[in-house]
């Protein structure tokens, strides 16, 4: 595997024009350096662990997972427990949680510096387990920017033109496990250029968009990550790599009507899509 290009000190100039218009993944060492264990599970107990957190588990798909409600507290003891039932991937908590919206906010200056898209961002808040296997997926039209706070997590990387090795599940997910593919089972998956990076507490991955990433937590890990949609010209470049059926689904999603009129039923489509998936991801598996 090829390793992610890291850099440290890297100009916002240099990242727009090397990275971001390219495409192209890097780690941003040190670029978020006041984030370095500045939230840790205990500390997040012991001030929020009353907080209500929907975590999930059986993940599958991304968009396929059992979900269930408990304080924070009992997920931060489950993790530190070293158990890998439960991880929180949450699009709400920070703004559940003001106080912790508004620290993240004074210092998310590489937002402004470094993702230049359209729209505002959206974020997520992460607590996962060690061990912790975030299934393979793209997130379509946004760049991500993922900021570790706690831990430290392995990146497994394939670029946008994998698409037609990957056994794709409705457009952004796929059931294979990079660190071991049975070839019987996925005779496509040949030629895939595989990268890896690691982030460490205080990094930045930068993940562009359409590209998969399969993600390992190394310890109990915390991550915030922001994602900024990306323009039309960025996502016809990145999609002219793909097969044609894909390509113009996502030109034609890219489009704010369209794209809300088919979201309203992107969900359920999953869900019926998963219920066929989950045989060949189990088969897999197994
Ligand atoms: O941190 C993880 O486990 C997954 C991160 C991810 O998929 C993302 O930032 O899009």
């Amino acid at each position: 595997m090829k390793p992610v290009e890291q850099r440290s000190d890297l100009k916002p100039e240099e990242f727009v024009e090397e990275y971001l218009r390219k495409n192209k993944p890097v780690v941003l060492k040190n670029a978020a350096s006041y984030w370095r264990e500045r939230w840790t599970p205990q500390w997040l107990k012991e001030r929020f662990g009353t907080r209500k957190v929907v975590v999930e588990t059986d993940e599958v798909f991304v968009h396929d997972k059992t979900q269930k409600t408990i304080p924070l507290a009992e997920l931060v003891d489950i993790v530190l427990s070293d158990s890998q039932e439960f991880r929180l991937r949450s699009m709400s908590f920070l703004s559940q949680v003001p106080e912790l919206l508004q620290e993240f906010e004074e210092h998310s200056d590489f937002e402004r510096l470094y993702l230049r898209g359209v729209g505002g961002p959206k974020r997520a808040f992460w607590i996962t387990p060690n061990g912790n296997a975030t299934l393979l997926h793209h997130d379509t039209f946004f760049d991500n920017l993922n900021v570790q706070v706690f831990g430290r997590k392995r990146f497994i990387m394939m670029p946008p033109s994998s698409y037609k090795s990957l056994y794709v599940h409705l457009f952004s997910e796929s059931p294979l496990d990079p660190r071991q593919v049975p070839r019987d089972k996925f005779p496509r998956f040949t030629g895939v250029d595989l990268a890896e990076a690691v982030v460490e507490s205080g990094d930045i991955m930068f993940v562009p968009q359409f590209w998969w990433h399969f993600v390992i937590s190394e310890g109990i890990c915390i991550n915030v990550n922001s994602w900024i949609r990306t323009t039309p010209q960025a996502v016809r470049a990145v999609t002219s790599q793909i097969p044609l059926a894909p390509r113009y689904f996502y030109r034609i999603y890219h489009k704010d009507l369209t794209r809300q009129l088919i979201s309203r039923n992107i969900r359920a489509a999953h869900r019926v899509s998963s219920f066929f998936g989950r045989k060949e991801a189990r088969g897999a598996a197994q």
